[in-house]
């Protein structure tokens, strides 16, 4: 219906990433089977490639009696099914991944040598996986969770891995503290349940306990959490970063990946919704866009400061719990990330994709942050545990894609083996013969920051204020977001059953701001708590920061958005056609939801396709909604719960509602046919597509979400 057809193909795509994935990982004849004409088919072979006469029935001694031993071809196939999973991630199981390319604005040689900066236009090839944290490998997109913004960059001197987050900061400081923030947040032990969700009492025990974690809390139960797609989020490092150029001068960096969409998320009404009506909506929204062609795109940010801003500033760099606000150091946009590719095989792929934080190129380098010192520890253990040889480095998604050389060999599922006499250096051999050798110009170096000091196990003191930036993003908020952020922390509350552990954590928010506080406190008919001990002094003169609001920074089209139509035969189809037009002029996307999924007969008599039944396409998977039933359709809506639902329900998430006279029975049974304001559009007089595609720009219609919700 809508563009996705469009052709998917952009011939300035690079070279890189336009070979299909399965040229190479499978070069065997058939291995692409559906592409073979009927009457050309393979013959299906067992492993070995012996051809298979029955795959219908495996070999028993007589038509009723047991099966057979020598039956190889059962026992092969048993075998494969049986050890076709590999552990999933311990933490972000849940993810989805894509191919692009990332291409820089201007040469950055002053600043870094790293390969893929130095020339303008220069485009480096790149897989991003996005994740959520919490939640097994089936769990449901829409969790309020953090979400993993992991992007592999294949530049021409090795991979680079920016294993990031959409969100700047993080937990906790130190990483010996991860496998207990992890344990916490994930289901409980005994019982394991709840999946997916940090409402539960051993999440917010531990979180109260830790009061480093408030500033990620205020982000967490943000709206951030719980982003309307992939698409629509920010992506940081969260770690202060080292570039160093050809002359070893080094500068401090933080990244940041800004969508050239804006930003958006959902209420939290909706992701229950959503995750219900369509578990999979954020991966499906990925694999929609890349393949109609609107490919995603980032800018790649840089925050650099050097180490005398580093020495000034409030709080210190190295300290994961803290951002640098954007007014303080301009984000400066270096190159763009544009996603251009589904995966052939989500296993192949997505799956066994291995992202390490270790993965830096000449011109990168680390701080001392412990959390990220503790990171670079721990991904080689995770991939060893996950893929099962060290030679995970061959599987071609994680293969670098410019030469490798050195002296490793063997393991298990070996695939590029050295053939020469020579597997060690120094060696006295010459020429080819002798192999690698370094390259102390051009490898790897460790920018010489002197250290020095006792062995201690202790937090620095720079890193003691838990509540200052914490207040500084909740004053950031516009009103309507910090109600979100408010009613979120009552919602995940009130799943603690022991009321000691909601006590506790608004004792903290009374560091934060009094009035959410005692807002949570209300809402948990809770008495208020005193204010947690602190031991350093709370600030209250850090300016609010516009660009941590996310309703600040929407975008400013409705490019990229999905409407859903609701239609029944006799729609009008002068009306739908201005729609559609009105919306593919502006870049977004429209599915016709329908009582049938057969479609509906327009005005003209012509059978327009539907794209959901309204059972199966609720208003939640819908930016805004259009009504363009006939009377008597609208009559025969009003008496189907699904279909007021959809009305409803697109009413109290403050959506735009673009409407045709003919739906008011529609609108009446709905209950909302006395309350239609600004954000309900009429649809009737020429011209009035256009203007409803305009007024969606602003995304929501948010001053009804006071009127519907007035508690
Ligand atoms: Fe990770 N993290 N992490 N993490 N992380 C993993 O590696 C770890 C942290 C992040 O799509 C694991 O391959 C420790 C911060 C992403 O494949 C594991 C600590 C940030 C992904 C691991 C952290 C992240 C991971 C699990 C505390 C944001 C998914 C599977 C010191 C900057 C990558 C795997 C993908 C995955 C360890 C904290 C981002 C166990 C020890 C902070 C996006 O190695």
């Amino acid at each position: 219906m809508s563009d996705r057809n469009a052709p998917a193909s952009d011939p300035s795509e690079p070279q890189a990433s336009s070979a299909p994935f399965h040229e190479q990982v499978d070069q065997r004849p058939g291995g692409d089977t559906h592409q073979v004409a009927d009457g050309e088919r393979p013959v299906l072979t067992t492993r070995q490639g012996a051809p298979v006469a029955d795959d219908q029935n495996s070999l028993t001694a007589g038509e009723r009696g047991p099966g057979l031993l020598e039956d190889h071809h059962l026992r092969e196939k048993l075998f494969h099914f049986d050890h076709e999973r590999i552990p999933e991630r311990v933490v972000h199981a849940r993810g989805y991944g894509a191919h692009g390319f990332f291409e820089t604005y201007e040469s950055l040689s002053d600043i870094t040598r790293a390969d893929l900066f130095q020339h303008e236009g220069q485009r480096t090839p790149a897989f991003v996986r996005f994740s959520t944290v919490a939640g097994n490998k089936g769990s449901g997109d829409l969790a309020r969770d953090v979400r993993g913004f992991a992007v592999k960059l294949y530049t021409q001197e090795g991979n680079w891995d920016l294993v990031g987050n959409n969100i700047p900061v993080f937990f906790i400081q130190d990483a010996i503290k991860f496998p207990d923030l992890i344990h916490a947040a994930k289901q409980e032990p005994d019982r394991g349940f709840p999946q997916a969700q940090t409402a539960h009492d051993n999440f917010w025990d531990f979180i109260s306990l830790t009061p480093e974690s408030m500033h990620m809390i205020m982000w967490t139960m943000s709206d951030r959490a719980i982003p309307r797609s992939f698409r629509f989020m920010e992506g940081f490092g969260v770690h202060t970063f080292r570039l160093v150029n050809a002359e070893g001068r080094s500068t401090f960096v933080k990244f940041h990946w800004k969508p050239k969409l804006g930003m958006q998320s959902v209420v939290w009404n909706e992701a229950l919704k959503i995750n219900g009506a369509d578990p999979d909506f954020h991966r499906r929204d990925l694999w929609d866009a890349i393949e109609a062609g609107d490919h995603p795109e980032w800018e790649l940010g840089m925050q650099l400061f050097d180490e005398e801003f580093a020495a000034s500033f409030e709080f210190d760099v190295l300290d994961a719990t803290k951002i640098i606000p954007e007014e303080q150091v301009p984000v400066r946009r270096v190159g763009r990330l544009v996603l251009d590719r589904v995966v052939d095989n989500f296993f192949a792929e997505t799956e066994q994709v291995a992202f390490h934080t270790g993965n830096i190129v000449p011109g990168i380098e680390f701080s001392s942050d412990p959390l990220l010192q503790g990171r670079n520890f721990s991904y080689l253990d995770t991939q060893l545990k996950r893929l099962g040889s060290p030679n995970f480095t061959q599987i071609p998604v994680n293969a670098p894609k410019c030469p490798v050389f050195d002296f490793q060999q063997d393991g298990h599922m070996a695939m590029t083996n050295p053939t020469g006499r020579v597997n060690y250096e120094p060696n006295s051999w010459s020429g080819a013969a002798g192999g690698p050798r370094e390259s102390p110009d051009r490898g790897l170096q460790a920018h010489p920051e002197p250290v020095e000091g006792v062995k201690l196990r202790i937090r620095p003191e720079s890193f003691a204020d838990h509540y200052s930036q914490a207040r500084q993003f909740y004053l950031s908020q516009t009103a309507v977001e910090q109600i979100h952020l408010r009613d979120a922390l009552v919602f995940e509350l009130s799943k603690c059953e022991h009321p000691p552990i909601r006590a506790r954590v608004v004792s903290h928010l009374r560091h934060i701001d009094e009035d959410l506080a005692a807002g949570v406190a209300r809402g948990l008919r809770l008495g208020l708590p005193d204010p947690a001990q602190v031991v350093s002094e709370v600030r209250d003169d850090l300016p609010p920061s516009p660009a941590l609001s996310i309703l600040l920074n929407g975008p400013s089209t409705f490019e990229g958005r999905k409407v859903g139509i609701l239609a029944t035969d006799g729609m009008d189809a002068e009306r739908f056609a201005e729609l559609t037009q009105a919306l593919t002029a502006e870049g977004a996307m429209y599915e016709l939801v329908a009582p049938e999924v057969g479609g509906v007969e327009d005005s003209d008599g012509r059978l327009v396709e539907a794209d959901e039944k309204v059972d199966g396409g609720p208003s939640v998977l819908y930016d805004a909604v259009a009504l363009l039933p006939s009377e008597p359709g609208a009559q025969r809506l009003a008496l189907d719960a699904t279909s007021r639902d959809f009305v409803t329900d697109a009413f109290a998430h403050a959506k735009y509602i673009g409407y045709v006279a003919e739906a008011m029975p529609l609108l009446e049974k709905a209950g909302v046919a006395s309350d239609l304001d600004e954000g309900c559009v009429a649809l009737d007089a020429p011209g009035s597509a256009t203007r409803f595609v305009e007024t969606c720009r602003t995304l929501r219609y948010w001053p009804r979400e006071a009127e519907v919700d007035q508690t």
